[in-house]
């Protein structure tokens, strides 16, 4: 079919700020939308959701509230510079990271040498720079702790919060010291805020007495108010604008960081619970080591929290150590596969059995939860795609066929390409795409003609990362998106109408990477950007947020179909039947203002609807304003704007779609689904 529609769709002046061509005021036509009272897919209520790994600090540094950086000198060489990341002397004292007296604990070999010269005046210490900063609030209760002993200094020591400018905002006194490794604890309790994040965390003892003299240090803390008051938990500003999305699915832990860079480093669950001085921390995939400080239970913890479903990504047998070496990378050989699903059977078992009748339950339930989690979804792997051979050889049908005996009622994923063919064949796969704006658009119909015969989607990862086709993983030269942009975000919302439309097809999806923090990151752009201090929402998260907030139960049939010869307007119409609202999701993708007669073929209860929309304020493709962003400096460039309209005819009204925009309709109506 030729792109009919196109020629009557096109753009009606209306009354705003927005400069038009003449071509556009030449053609008045509009479109004709009927939505309909007929009901195709039940929408799962797992549709909208997020992808998790450690990347870019989105965990360490970014959700897990942990203020100190490097707090147990994990994944580090002892007596290398590099160890003392993030720890600076103060007034002379030398600092270095060694492993030659006992640790903490024997995951955590590692202590921090503080000696103190033979001659000292005034106080004498070392700080922590945090994560690129601290922020200090007033009314916060900073809870504190490290381990110390020395041989010979008995004195006390003092911990606070100030800053660079030798500020203090709290401070906490530290007496007892002897030579057994003991855990002090102290609070922060700062009277005023700090204007800026440039502080540290400060430990000085009095030069004087402390002279010629030895301590050692071992895993601090320092932890602001949590999400939900949880210990070890999140950091507030991030989780709740996550959790203020609704998401309904959790992937996690990875990604590239469930894979490792070796074998020997995957991501392994049974290092990541119980106490954090029991917790060795890996070296992750994304460039820093990971303290682990967020395990398997806090994820879990935090989906429940958040009430999304966790999908359980195991380790599937490859690492990504060599991957510019494909396709030698290195694979585990079928005879040598079985202590892998052995592990990943005894996590399952950990996170779903009986506190009671299995020795992982019960290990569960001394780490504080007693309640099996709920859990239907394991990810095999992560992108084996890359290895497909092996995938489809052996490691698939390995991990499945035995985890599956043992919890028949857990549902698969496969990671492959949906073109390979598995044995046996799987019915979920997890589809990743990271792309330009052209190919989110023309995807939003890749899902409509797809067989409906039971194997589902799983958009696992996705993301309009470039303004550039040929490049869309390049650099931030070549067209890559440092944040991501209105016109990106207006393309996913294309992309995610027809998730949405065929979400019988489509059961689940997730936006990735979610979070960054700004001072240092990889991979961009990202749902969400942070600093020390502050976060920004990003267009891509307003659209992840509309979609994901406003849900129906049942997609509507509408005539037009959204189709190609309709763009650049793609939607899609639900209806809620617990509220009897009838949602209508659109992205206008193109540089002119829309119309679409609307009639409905049931008739509005409510005298007025309720819209709410991203778009740009100013319209000059010249200067590029689709390209529009937030940013940490500008966060409010772009942010969704809510309006209520009257609505004088109960079957039928007139909206304009606004260039590059995301919109969504709500109304209430009688007279769908009965
Ligand atoms: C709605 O469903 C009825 C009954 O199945 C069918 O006759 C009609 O063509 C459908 N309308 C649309 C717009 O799909
Ligand atoms: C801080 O410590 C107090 C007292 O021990 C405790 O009640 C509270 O839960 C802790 N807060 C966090 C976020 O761990
Ligand atoms: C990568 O390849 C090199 C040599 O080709 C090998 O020494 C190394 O162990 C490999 N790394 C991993 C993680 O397998
Ligand atoms: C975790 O399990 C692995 C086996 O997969 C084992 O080698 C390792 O020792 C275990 N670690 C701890 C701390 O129990
Ligand atoms: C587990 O056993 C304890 C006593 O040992 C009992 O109080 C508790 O009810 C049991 N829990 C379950 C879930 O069976
Ligand atoms: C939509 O149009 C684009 C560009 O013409 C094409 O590549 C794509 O296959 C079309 N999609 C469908 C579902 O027809
Ligand atoms: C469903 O169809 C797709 C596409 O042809 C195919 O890849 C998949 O294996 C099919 N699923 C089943 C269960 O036959
Ligand atoms: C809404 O639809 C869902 C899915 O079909 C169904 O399970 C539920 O019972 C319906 N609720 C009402 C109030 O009709
Ligand atoms: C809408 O309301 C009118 C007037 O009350 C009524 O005649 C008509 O049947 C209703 N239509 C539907 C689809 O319920
Ligand atoms: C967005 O920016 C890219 C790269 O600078 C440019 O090629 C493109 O034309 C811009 N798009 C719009 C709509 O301004
Ligand atoms: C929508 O606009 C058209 C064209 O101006 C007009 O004929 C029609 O009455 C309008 N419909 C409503 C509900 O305002
Ligand atoms: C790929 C990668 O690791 N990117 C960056 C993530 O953050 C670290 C700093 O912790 C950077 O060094 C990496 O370049």
């Amino acid at each position: 079919m030729a792109r009919v529609l196109t020629a009557v769709l096109a753009a009606v002046a209306v009354s705003s700020a927005f400069p038009r061509t003449e071509a556009v005021l030449t053609a008045p036509n509009a479109l004709d939308l009927r939505i309909t009272t007929n009901m195709t897919s039940v929408i799962p209520s797992t549709l909208y959701g997020y992808m998790w790994e450690d990347i870019n600090h989105s965990g360490d540094g970014g959700l897990y509230a942990e203020l100190l950086q490097n707090r147990a000198f994990q994944g580090v060489l002892p007596g290398t510079q590099n160890a003392l990341n993030a720890w600076q002397p103060y007034n002379g004292a030398r600092l270095s990271v060694t492993d030659k007296t006992s640790g903490v604990t024997s995951a955590l070999p590692n202590s921090l040498q503080v000696q103190f010269p033979k001659t000292v005046f005034g106080p004498i210490g070392f700080e922590n720079t945090g994560y690129w900063g601290i922020k200090v609030q007033a009314g916060w209760t900073y809870n504190g702790s490290f381990y110390a002993k020395s041989d010979t200094l008995t004195g006390c020591i003092t911990a606070s919060l100030r800053s660079t400018t030798g500020t203090t905002f709290a401070t906490a006194t530290i007496k007892g010291i002897s030579s057994e490794w003991q855990k002090f604890t102290f609070q922060f309790e700062p009277k005023t805020s700090a204007p800026d994040t440039n502080n540290v965390f400060h430990v000085e003892v009095n030069g004087p007495e402390a002279a010629g003299q030895t301590i050692y240090f071992g895993m601090f803390s320092l932890c602001p108010p949590t999400y939900l008051g949880r210990e070890n938990g999140m950091r507030i500003d991030l989780a709740e604008a996550l959790a203020s999305t609704r998401p309904s699915v959790w992937r996690f832990p990875g990604g590239n960081n469930l894979e490792g860079e070796s074998w020997a480093e995957r991501w392994k669950w049974n290092e990541t619970i119980g106490p954090i001085e029991n917790r060795p921390g890996r070296v992750g995939d994304w460039g820093y080591p990971n303290t682990d400080g967020l395990g398997l239970l806090e994820y879990l913890n935090w989906a429940e929290d958040i009430g999304a479903e966790p999908i359980l990504g195991i380790w599937s047998g490859t690492s990504i150590g060599n991957y510019s070496d494909l396709p030698t990378w290195p694979i585990v050989p079928e005879a040598d596969l079985q202590p892998y699903i052995d592990d990943a059977i005894n996590e399952i078992e950990f996170i779903t059995a009986d506190a009671n009748s299995s020795e992982w339950g019960a290990l569960r339930a001394k780490y504080g939860r007693v309640q099996p989690y709920q859990l239907r979804y394991i990810e095999v792997g992560n992108e084996d795609q890359f290895q497909p051979e092996s995938y489809a050889g052996y490691r698939w049908k390995a991990f499945t066929s035995a985890i599956g005996e043992r919890f028949p009622d857990l549902q698969f994923i496969a990671t492959t390409y949906p073109s390979t063919a598995l044995d046996p064949p799987y019915m979920k796969i997890d589809y990743h795409q990271y792309a330009d704006l052209t190919w989110f658009e023309n995807a939003a119909f890749m899902f409509d003609n797809y067989p409906r015969n039971g194997t589902q989607y799983f958009v696992g990862e996705y993301a309009v990362t470039s303004t550039n086709a040929s490049d869309y993983l390049g650099t931030l030269d070549t067209g890559r998106l440092a944040y991501p942009s209105l016109a990106g975000a207006a393309a996913e919302a294309a992309f995610m109408t027809g998730m949405e439309r065929n979400s019988d097809v489509v059961f689940a999806s997730a936006y990735a990477p979610s979070l960054q923090h700004i001072r240092s990151y990889s991979w961009t752009p990202d749902l969400i950007t942070y600093d020390a201090g502050g976060i920004v929402r990003s267009t891509s998260y307003y659209v992840q947020q509309m979609f994901s907030v406003n849900r129906g139960t049942h997609v509507l049939v509408t005539t037009p179909p959204s189709t190609n010869d309709t763009a650049p307007l793609y939607w899609v119409a639900s209806h809620n039947n617990e509220t009897n609202l009838v949602f209508l999701k659109v992205a206008n993708t193109g540089p002119d203002d829309l119309v679409a007669y609307l009639h409905f073929d049931f008739n509005v209860t409510s005298l007025f609807g309720t819209a709410v929309q991203i778009s740009s304020p100013v319209l000059s493709p010249l200067t590029g304003q689709f390209n529009i962003t937030n940013t940490l400096e500008e966060p409010e460039n772009i942010i969704p704007a809510s309006s209520s309209f009257s609505i004088p005819y109960p079957d039928r009204y007139n909206y304009t779609f606004p260039a590059t925009s995301v919109t969504i309709l709500a109304f209430e109506a009688a007279g769908i689904g009965s």
